[in-house]
C-alpha cells in the first residue's frame, strides 16, 4: 500500500504491517497506508479478518511529534481510526512494545487487541502538554472505566499487558510472535462468530460514573493535585468529563477542541521541545562518533552516605550488581540499613513489589576497603566533597581498579582534570555529577575531562540511560552548567536582602514562575552552617546569612533558618525575627531598604542564570543551549511547560534580557551583569539561542 505500511494475506486473514522506524510513529505515510489498508482489506471478498501489526521493536508509538508544528496533512488520524472502526470485518490489533499516544488509540478503533507480556499501553500526551486527539479520551473510559482512563490520561503513565488485561483493554496476552498470535486470535473470532465490538457504541463502563459523578470528580482531583501550573492535565479531564456526559460524537468533538488549543500553545511547545532535548543530550558531540561503550557489568561505589546509597539504589533498581564500599563495619551498616528502609517505605506505599526490597538488596554487596573495587567495570567514588580526599581516593583505586574500568567521580563542582592527574590512567576518569535524593532525580551531568576517551566518555552516556537518568555532557569549571549557573542566581538573591526584599518575597516569585523551591528555602534544606563555616575560612562575610548562623538558625535541621519550621514540619513560615534581624542589620551597614516589585525580582532572579548559560556556551562547557534546559529540567525542577532557562530566554527575547542585564549592571554598580559577548552577538544578529543548534521539534 506504501513503503511503510504493507498488506498481505494469509488466506481469510488480511496482516497489515507498519513498518516506520525507529518507534513508527503515525506520519503522514502511515495514516495513508493504514487508511488505504483498511479500505482495500474491507472490499476484498476473500478477506474474513484483519489483524493490525506492527515490524521492528514496538507497535506505533504515538502521532509523529515532529508534525505538530508544520500544517497538517490529511488524512486526519481519527478518520483512520474510524474506517478502522466502522469497518464491516473485525479488526485485530496485536501489540508489542509500547501502545502509546495515537499508537493506542489506533489499538482502541479495533475490534479487539491481543499484546505480548512485556507490552506496555498509554496514552501519555500530557507529557507533551497534549490531550490524547484521536478519540483515547472517549475510547478509554468505555474500555477500562473512567477512575482507569482518568490515571492513564492525566499521569500519561502506561499500563503493562497483566493489568490491560485484567481491566478489559486487551482480550489475551500472548508469547512469541506478536503477528501470529493476532493471527491465531482473529480465526478464534471467526470460528465463534464474535460481532466486531466497537468501544464507541458501549457505554456499559460508564454507567457508574454516570450515576455518581464524584467517581470521576474524585479520580481527576487526586491526579491533578501536582499539576500546578499545567494546562494539558486539565483539559484532559475535561475531555473525559464529556465522555461520561455526552454522546460519543460531541465527546469527540470536545476533545478535538481541546487538542486543537493545545497543539498550539506555548506550554506544548514548550514540552515538545524537552522530549527532544532530553534525547539529543544523549547524543555526545565532538570526538566521540563511532565510539563504544565497554561492557558494564558490575558497579562499585565508594560511599554508602546519602549520595552513594542513592547511587547504589539506581543501580540495584534495573538489576546492575553493586559493590558498596565503606571505610567502617559501621557507616557501612548505616548505609544499607538507609537504603533498606528507602526501598521498604516504597513498596509499602505500592511503588513497586512487596518483594523487590530484599531481591535490590540481594544485589547491593557491601564491603569495607578500597582494594574490593577489583571485579568492577565502573567505579562511582561518592566521598565527601574536597579535593584532597578525593585524589587520595583516586590514587589508591589506581592501584586496585582492573585494566580498562571506567573510574568517575560523584562531584559537584571539583576539577575533574586534577583529579584525573592522580592516576596513571586519565583517559579512563571522568565525572558523573548526581542530584540528591540519586535515587530520584534524574539528571546526570557527565563531566568530560580533559584527557576522558571518547568509549569511556559514551560508556558513561549509557550506563546513566540503563539506569534510567537522563546524562547531559558537560566540559570542566567550577559547579559545571547547573550549579554555575544556580550560583548566579544565589548571588541575586542574597543582594536582594540587602536591598530590601525579605525571603518570603523572593521565593513567592521563583515558586510562582514554576520552580518547586525558591533560593531561600532551598538553603534552609541543604543547610546555612556549611555555608557559613566556609565563609569563616575563607574569611569572606555574608552579614544576613552570618547574623542567622550567629543566632543559631541553620535551617531546617535547627526548625529555624530564613525561616521557620514548626513541629517537625517541613513548610517554610515567614519569621517576624527574621524581618528583625535583616532590618537590624540593614541600619547596621547604613543601608536604605526600597520596595522592590516582584518583575524585578523575577528578572534578577533569572537573567543572570541566563546570561552565565551564554557564557558556558560559548566556552563550549555545554554544548547545545538544550543540554543546559536538560540539566535545568531534570537536575533542578525547572517548569517543564517553560522548556528549560535556553528555551524561555528565546520566548521572553534576547534583547530584552540584555537591556535589563546591561540596566542592572549600571543600577547595582555590577559589571558581572554585563551581557555575555555570545548575548550581545546574538541581539545583533537578530538570533535565538536555539539558532546554534537545529534541535528537532
Ligand atoms: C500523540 O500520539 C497525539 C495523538 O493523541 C493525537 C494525534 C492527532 N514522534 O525515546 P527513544 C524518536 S502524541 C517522533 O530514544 P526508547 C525519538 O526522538 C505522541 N519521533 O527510544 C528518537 O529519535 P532519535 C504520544 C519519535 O526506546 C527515536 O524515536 N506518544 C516519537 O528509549 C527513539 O526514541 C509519545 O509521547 C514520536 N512519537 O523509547 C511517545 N517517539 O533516535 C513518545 C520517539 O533521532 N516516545 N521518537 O533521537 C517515547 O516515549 C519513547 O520514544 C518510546 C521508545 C517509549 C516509544
Amino acid at each position: 500500500m506504501s513503503e511503510v505500511v504493507t498488506i498481505e494475506r494469509r488466506d481469510t486473514i488480511a496482516v497489515i504491517t507498519v513498518n516506520n522506524p525507529p518507534v513508527n510513529a503515525l506520519s503522514i505515510g502511515v495514516r495513508s497506508g493504514l487508511l488505504g489498508s483498511i479500505k482495500a482489506a474491507a472490499l476484498d471478498a476473500e478477506v474474513k479478518a484483519i489483524v493490525l501489526a506492527c515490524a521492528g521493536r514496538t507497535f506505533i508509538a504515538g502521532a509523529d511529534i515532529t508534525e505538530f508544528a508544520k500544517p497538517h496533512q490529511p488524512p486526519d488520524l481519527g478518520e483512520v481510526i474510524e474506517a478502522i472502526e466502522n469497518c464491516p470485518k473485525p479488526v485485530v490489533a496485536a501489540i508489542h512494545g509500547t501502545a502509546l499516544g495515537g499508537g493506542l488509540e489506533v489499538a482502541l478503533g479495533c475490534h479487539f487487541r491481543v499484546a505480548s507480556k512485556d507490552a506496555k499501553l498509554g496514552l501519555p500526551e500530557v507529557k507533551l502538554g497534549l490531550l490524547p486527539g484521536a478519540g483515547g479520551t472517549q475510547r478509554l473510559p468505555r474500555a477500562v472505566g473512567p477512575e482507569l482512563a482518568v490515571k492513564m490520561i492525566i499521569g500519561g503513565d502506561p499500563i503493562t499487558a497483566a493489568e490491560a488485561l485484567k481491566n478489559g483493554l486487551i482480550e489475551e496476552m500472548a508469547e512469541g510472535s506478536i503477528a501470529s498470535a493476532g493471527e491465531v486470535f482473529a480465526r478464534k473470532v471467526l470460528a465463534e462468530k464474535r460481532p466486531p465490538r466497537k468501544l464507541r457504541d458501549d457505554d456499559s463502563k460508564l454507567a457508574r460514573a454516570k450515576a455518581d459523578r464524584s467517581i470521576f470528580t474524585d479520580s481527576v482531583a487526586a491526579m491533578t493535585r501536582r499539576a500546578r501550573g499545567l494546562e494539558a492535565p486539565f483539559a484532559a479531564a475535561d475531555a473525559v468529563g464529556a465522555a461520561i456526559e455526552l454522546p460519543f460524537d460531541e465527546g469527540l468533538k470536545k476533545e478535538r477542541e481541546g487538542f486543537l488549543r493545545l497543539v498550539a500553545s506555548d506550554q506544548s511547545k514548550a514540552q515538545r521541545y524537552a522530549f527532544f532535548a532530553e534525547r539529543e543530550a544523549a547524543k555526545i558531540v565532538a570526538n566521540s562518533e563511532g565510539a563504544k561503550p565497554r561492557n558494564v557489568n558490575r558497579v562499585a561505589i565508594i560511599g554508602a552516605g546519602t549520595m552513594g546509597g542513592g547511587i547504589a539504589m539506581s543501580f540495584a533498581n534495573v538489576g546492575i550488581p553493586v559493590t558498596l564500599i565503606e571505610t567502617s563495619p559501621e557507616q557501612l551498616k548505616r548505609g544499607l540499613g538507609v537504603m533498606q528502609k528507602n526501598w521498604e517505605a516504597t513498596a509499602a506505599r505500592g511503588g513497586i513489589p512487596a518483594d523487590a526490597p530484599a531481591k535490590r538488596m540481594a544485589l547491593i554487596k557491601g564491603v569495607v576497603g578500597l582494594e574490593n573495587v577489583k571485579d568492577a567495570d565502573l567505579v562511582i567514588e561518592a566521598v565527601f566533597e574536597t579535593m584532597a580526599v578525593k585524589k587520595e581516593v583516586f590514587r589508591k583505586l589506581d592501584q586496585f581498579a582492573k585494566p580498562g574500568a571506567v573510574l568517575a567521580s560523584n562531584t559537584s563542582f571539583l576539577n575533574i582534570d586534577e583529579i584525573a592527574k592522580e592516576t596513571e590512567r586519565p583517559q579512563d576518569v571522568l565525572g558523573m555529577h548526581f542530584f540528591s535524593p540519586a535515587n530520584v532525580m534524574k539528571l546526570c551531568e557527565i563531566v568530560r575531562g580533559a584527557k576522558t576517551a571518547p568509549d569511556v566518555l559514551v560508556t558513561a552516556v549509557a550506563i546513566a540511560r540503563r539506569i534510567t537518568k537522563v546524562p547531559a555532557v558537560v566540559g570542566v569549571c567550577d559547579g559545571f552548567v547547573g550549579n554555575r549557573m544556580l550560583a548566579q542566581r544565589e548571588r541575586q538573591a542574597d543582594l536582594l536582602l540587602f536591598e530590601g526584599a525579605l525571603p518570603q518575597q523572593v521565593d513567592a516569585v521563583v515558586t510562582k514562575f514554576g520552580m518547586p523551591m525558591g533560593p531561600f528555602a532551598m538553603s534552609d534544606l541543604a543547610g546555612l552552617d556549611i555555608g557559613w563555616r566556609s565563609r569563616k575560612d575563607r574569611g569572606i562575610k555574608s552579614e544576613i546569612a552570618d547574623a542567622l548562623c550567629e543566632a543559631g538558625r541553620f535551617g531546617q535541621k535547627t526548625g529555624k533558618g530564613y525561616y521557620k519550621y514548626e513541629g517537625g514540619s517541613r513548610t517554610p513560615l515567614p519569621d517576624p525575627e527574621v524581618e528583625k534581624l535583616i532590618d537590624e542589620t540593614l541600619i547596621r551597614l547604613a543601608r536604605k531598604r526600597r520596595t522592590i516589585g516582584d518583575e524585578e525580582i523575577l528578572e534578577r532572579m533569572m537573567y543572570p542564570m541566563i546570561n552565565e548559560g551564554a557564557k558556558i556556551l560559548q566556552e563550549g562547557i555545554a554544548a547545545r543551549p538544550s543540554d543546559i534546559d536538560v540539566v535545568w529540567l531534570y537536575g533542578y525542577g525547572w517548569p517543564i511547560y517553560r522548556g528549560g532557562p535556553m528555551f524561555w530566554a528565546d520566548q521572553v527575547g534576547l534583547k530584552h534580557i540584555a537591556d535589563r542585564l546591561a540596566f542592572y549592571a549600571k543600577e547595582t554598580d555590577d559589571p558581572s551583569l554585563e551581557p555575555a559577548p555570545l548575548l550581545k552577538r546574538l541581539v545583533t544578529e537578530n538570533r535565538t539561542l536555539s539558532s546554534l543548534f537545529q534541535l528537532r521539534s
